[in-house]
């Protein structure tokens, strides 16, 4: 049984030459492939179900049920479709992962399609990335070269084509349904759901779309056995998974550690805050989740303790801030972000967003008036929940957290700029 710290994901990230095939080969990689092949496409359904493993895109979706949704009567091809458009601010651990082992992933792929039945798999990359994309076409040309990608994998008799497709840099494209339409061709818009992309995905085909990590934990998953990787985590959050640590800590980077660990212990971990500094609040998932103060810093990493405390495990991108941070600004940055990559389809978060952030300005600049709190927080309840997608949720989350935890420093900001309240961060800016 693994020590519940030892790196699964990035167990070879520090050997230089990890992305070669004959490297990963060597550390025992596609062995979980050949393995996958003698079994029969649902055995290894199965085995993702019982492994516990769920999305580790944000939402947390147990991925064996999602694949189990593919209907097996539709004559239409079936899709894979992995989402490698990693944008959440904060998060960076599907890019790190795809160029350290891109084979990781590519392995997972071909197991995954296998075991859905999937003629074709499209890995979506973040446009903005296209050195990871470059990585990732090589590792695909070594695949088909080996034999384990194309015509026959294996000897199998089973045929898989992978296409790595690069995206032209939108956020709004890592929403699976707006991915969707991007991969098509059209401008990246999200669909109204239902239909799911499991029963009308991609040419309005059956297709499962999931996150590099999730894809990447399935060679191991096969290797090791569902009840090796059910052994690590949680009762209801099992696995080991990667977290990006960044802000002001002493160590930003990846970690990989089992979900339900605390934050205490992953800065424990890593070196802790910068020296001499303290945690002001802290991000579980990116911008898109409420965020959290020093006061939780005890609960679990989970998708349960996370929603205990009124957030999101989401993409475990921890982002730490120290008590030099103006709340007022980072909201404001966050919501400008969000502003300019709302897709526009709904009107609530294309002119909500522009709103808040008119709101923002004048609050930062010293400049708020009275009653602009509660003018906030009434945007926020007609963008959240009332848009196509997750965006307009993620674009309030931050707002509405940082107005309950910090509403004093909103209202310094109707007589105080936040550059005099913090004075390191002007320095810092200029
Ligand atoms: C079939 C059903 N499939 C749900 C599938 C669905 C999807 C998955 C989860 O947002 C979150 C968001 C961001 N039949 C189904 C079904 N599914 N019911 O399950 O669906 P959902 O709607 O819960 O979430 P989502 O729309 O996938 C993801 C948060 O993640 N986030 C942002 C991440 C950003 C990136 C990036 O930069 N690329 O990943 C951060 O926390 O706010 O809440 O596959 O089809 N009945």
């Amino acid at each position: 049984m693994t020590d519940p710290i030892t790196p699964v994901l990035s167990a070879n990230w520090a050997d230089e030459r990890a992305w070669k095939i004959n490297n990963y080969e060597r550390t025992g990689g596609y062995a979980a492939l050949r393995r996958a092949l003698r079994m029969a496409p649902d055995e290894i359904v199965a085995e993702v179900k019982d492994s516990g493993l769920r999305g580790r895109g944000g939402a947390g979706f147990p991925t064996g049920m999602k694949w189990s949704f593919i209907p097996k009567d539709n004559p239409n091809p079936k899709y894979l479709v992995v989402n490698a458009d990693e944008s959440e601010p904060g998060t960076c651990k599907d890019i790190p992962l795809m160029m350290a082992s891109p084979h990781t992933l590519v392995e997972g792929v071909i197991i995954s399609s296998y075991a859905i039945g999937a003629s074709h798999a499209f890995i979506y990359v973040r446009g903005e990335v296209l050195h990871v994309a470059r990585r990732l076409q090589q590792a695909v040309a070594e695949a088909y070269s080996a034999g384990y990608a194309g015509k026959n994998i294996l000897g199998s008799g089973y045929d898989l084509e992978v296409t790595v497709h690069s995206g032209a840099g939108a956020y709004i494209c890592g929403e699976e349904t707006a991915l969707l339409d991007s991969l098509e061709g059209r401008r990246g818009q999200p669909r109204l759901r239902p239909p799911f992309p499991a029963v009308a995905g991609l040419y309005a085909s059956p297709t499962v779309i999931n996150n590099v990590e999730s894809i990447a934990s399935v060679p191991p998953i096969i290797a090791n056995g569902p009840e090796w990787f059910a052994s690590m985590g949680t009762e209801k959050s099992k696995g080991m998974t990667l977290y990006s640590l960044s802000g002001h800590v002493a160590r930003p980077g990846q970690v990989e550690a089992p979900l339900g660990i605390t934050l205490r212990e992953l800065l424990e971990l890593t070196g802790g805050m910068r020296e001499g500094h303290q945690l002001k609040f802290w991000t579980p998932g990116g911008s898109s989740t409420p965020i959290l103060t020093d006061e939780h810093l005890d609960i679990p990493l989970d998708y349960e303790g996370m929603a205990g405390a009124g957030t999101m495990l989401g993409t475990k991108a921890l982002q730490c801030f120290d008590e030099t941070t103006s709340v007022v600004r980072s909201t404001l940055r966050w919501i400008e972000f969000y502003k300019h990559e709302s897709c526009g389809k709904c009107t609530p978060c294309r002119e909500g967003s522009w709103w808040l952030v008119q709101i923002l300005m004048r609050i930062e600049a010293g400049e708020g008036r009275e009653g602009d709190i509660e003018k906030m927080l009434d945007l926020c309840e007609n963008i959240g929940g009332r848009s196509f997608c997750a965006l307009a949720d993620g674009a309030v989350a931050c707002l509405t957290s940082a107005i309950k935890y910090f509403r004093e420093e909103f209202e310094q900001g109707f007589h105080t700029p936040a550059w005099e309240l913090f004075p390191y961060e002007r320095s810092a800016l200029f």
